[in-house]
């Protein structure tokens, strides 16, 4: 009983020789862990030779001066002075193999132990979709995915188009990987998906591209033009869809076949990747050239139109004004109840004031629409007059 007592006492006055120490290093850089063994502790007769091992691996790394693991990246520095040796051991372009406990003893005695612990910078180490781009049609879901690694474990944040979306994320635990999914994508969704990878050293970056499919897309909206017989009508159709159109021309509703009779003129152009434009000119020589008219255009998507109408207008009077109506409603009815709205209105005198402003914004409009004359104004102001 005495004895085990005295043991303890002796092993705690071995051990407060030391503390366990941690040392935090970056990859590729040089560490030297120190060891000194002071020369009253050793007793002429003991043979023992100081001994570095690695804890984890029970590894014996060195033996007095001498290193012996098959690694030129360690050195042991050794230092013989009157009262005390060193032995350091020195590892250059650290690893991150390298982590770890590391001992040093002199016999039974630990003279110290040190805890390297090796930072390691985020890296990404794998992505989903792998060529780094996606395509997905409108409405459908779709997934990206980074896992990465790194000492501390790097914390993984997406942002679609440089905005931040922290509630469509998924972190796999002990996988390491992170998952963004995008539920009925449409297509302002298009654009760039980065995954970031961070921690306390530093951060990397994966960016995909998102390609977003969809059924052609009328940026001019239903137009009711008025014309006389005789003039010549420019009208201008813009459409964006992805793929681009297969079919995109100017047809008469419910015909297969796109309109031939009173063309002057027709070119098409591309605006951007995504849209483009089509413009006719119509010589309108003949009545049966008045009327509905679609603009039609169908990609692997599907199929979609605008509407317009050349309105014949009978000219009774010699002042002419015009005005070309831009509504978003795509039906012959919804412009018979506007003319009618407006007449209804007109039938006061404050309102009459408000046509008056409205033509003038209109008159503004028509900059962007030359080409498009009519005179339905005019004959609403004459109604007003009588
Ligand atoms: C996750 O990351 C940590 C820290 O980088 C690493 O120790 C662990 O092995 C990784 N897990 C997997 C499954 O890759
Ligand atoms: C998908 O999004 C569109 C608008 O972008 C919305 O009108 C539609 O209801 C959504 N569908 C589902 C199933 O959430
Ligand atoms: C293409 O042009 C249209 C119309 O000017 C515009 O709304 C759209 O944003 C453009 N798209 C791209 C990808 O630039
Ligand atoms: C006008 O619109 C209403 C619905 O707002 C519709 O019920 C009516 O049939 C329309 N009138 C005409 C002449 O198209
Ligand atoms: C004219 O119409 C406006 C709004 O439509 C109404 O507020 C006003 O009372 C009407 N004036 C007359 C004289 O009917
Ligand atoms: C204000 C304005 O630009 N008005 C124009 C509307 O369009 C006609 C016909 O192209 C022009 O003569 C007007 O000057």
């Amino acid at each position: 009983m005495l004895s085990i007592v005295i043991i303890t006492l002796i092993l705690q006055q071995f051990y407060s020789t030391y503390q366990l120490e941690t040392i935090q290093t970056a990859l590729s850089s040089t560490v030297e862990l120190a060891c000194s063994l002071t020369n009253q502790n050793i007793e002429s007769t003991n043979p023992a030779k100081i001994v570095w091992i690695r804890d984890d691996q029970a590894d014996i790394v060195s033996l007095d001066s001498i290193i012996t693991v098959r690694d030129h990246r360690l050195s042991i520095l050794s230092m013989n002075n009157i009262d005390h040796q060193d032995r350091i051991l020195r590892i250059t372009n650290i690893e991150e193999q390298d982590h770890g406990l590391y001992r040093c003893i002199h016999g039974d005695i630990t003279l110290n132990e040190i805890f390297l612990d090796v930072l390691v910078p985020p890296r990404i180490i794998s992505h989903s979709p792998e060529h780094m781009r996606m395509t997905v049609r409108e409405g459908n879901d779709v997934q990206f995915s980074c896992t990465a690694t790194g000492h501390p474990t790097p914390s993984i944040i997406w942002h679609v188009n440089g905005l931040l979306k922290s509630d469509l994320v998924t972190m796999i635990e002990g996988k390491n990987e992170s998952i963004l999914i995008l539920r009925n994508v449409s297509r302002f969704d298009a654009g760039r998906v980065d995954c970031s990878a961070s921690n306390t050293l530093s951060t990397v970056n994966r960016q995909f591209l998102l390609y977003v499919k969809y059924k052609p897309i009328f940026t001019i909206p239903f137009q009711l033009f008025h014309f006389r017989l005789h003039d010549s009508a420019t009208i201008i159709c813009q459409v964006c869809s992805i793929p681009l159109p297969i079919i995109f021309d100017f047809f008469r509703p419910k015909q297969s076949d796109p309109i031939s009779n009173g063309i002057k003129e027709k070119s098409d152009k591309f605006i951007n990747q995504t849209c483009r434009q089509l413009t006719i000119t119509i010589y309108l020589n003949d009545a049966s050239l008045f009327g509905p008219y679609v603009c039609r255009a169908r990609n692997s998507l599907g199929v979609n139109h605008a509407e317009f109408i050349l309105k014949e207008i009978i000219q009774s009077t010699k002042r002419m004004k015009y005005i070309t109506e831009h509504r978003p409603s795509i039906t012959l009815s919804m412009i018979t109840n506007l003319s009618s709205t407006l007449m209804i209105n007109n039938e006061n005198e404050s309102s009459k004031r408000n046509i008056q402003l409205n033509n003038k914004i209109i008159s503004q409009k028509n900059q962007s629409y030359k080409s498009s004359i009519s005179i339905l104004l005019l004959i609403i102001l004459s109604f007003i007059m009588i």
